[in-house]
């Protein structure tokens, strides 16, 4: 396996998530009537929008990632999610914000080791100081007017000195 000394070759991504108010017949049905919002979160190619689902397109990242490793809070069940295939990403339901751990593999090919993002999970629009009470976030109807919550980072994936053969599968796509 040979490196090609002095290349740096970057990938540039997004990751984070997208969230929703659940509507009252939403949360009748779930088992968890607790749980107020739907979320995504997810690592996408930084040239696919955030919410795009571009499945085996341009898009998909499953050429260099072989699984990103989702790790919830432990309020959820199973937290550490493997996701082995595009779109690399894990919708659940809660009703909290939480920090999430979010481990990425690369290929074999690569030889390169796991890189790992933190995601602060956004559920809520915006916070306001109310006659200096601590931060809140708006009640729920007026969150479920305001729309998606989105909340990404653009970030880049440098490989140094990569081996030959896998500039080779980077430089395919
Ligand atoms: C908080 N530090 O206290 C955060 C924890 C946990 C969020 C938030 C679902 C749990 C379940 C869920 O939303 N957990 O599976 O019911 O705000």
């Amino acid at each position: 396996r040979v490196r090609v000394r002095g290349v740096s070759i970057y990938r540039p991504i997004i990751y984070g998530n997208t969230a929703v108010v659940l509507t009252p017949k939403e949360r009748e049905v779930l088992p968890t009537p607790d749980h107020t919002h739907r979320w995504t979160v997810a690592v996408r190619s930084a040239a696919s929008a955030p919410d795009s689902e571009n499945v085996g397109g341009a898009d998909d990242l499953s050429y260099f990632i072989k699984r990103v490793t989702f790790k919830l809070h432990d309020t959820y069940a199973n937290p550490n999610r493997n996701v082995d295939k595009a779109p690399f990403e894990v919708s659940e339901t809660g009703w909290g914000e939480f920090e999430v751990q979010i481990r990425i593999n690369f290929v074999a090919e690569s030889g390169e080791k796991a890189i790992t993002f933190y995601h602060h999970l956004k559920l809520h629009p915006w916070t306001q100081i109310i006659n200096g009470e601590p931060e809140q976030p708006p009640p729920l109807e007026i969150a479920a007017k305001i729309g998606p919550v989105h909340s990404w980072q653009y970030d880049e994936v440098v490989f140094n000195d990569p081996f030959q053969t896998f500039l080779n599968i980077l430089t395919a796509h």
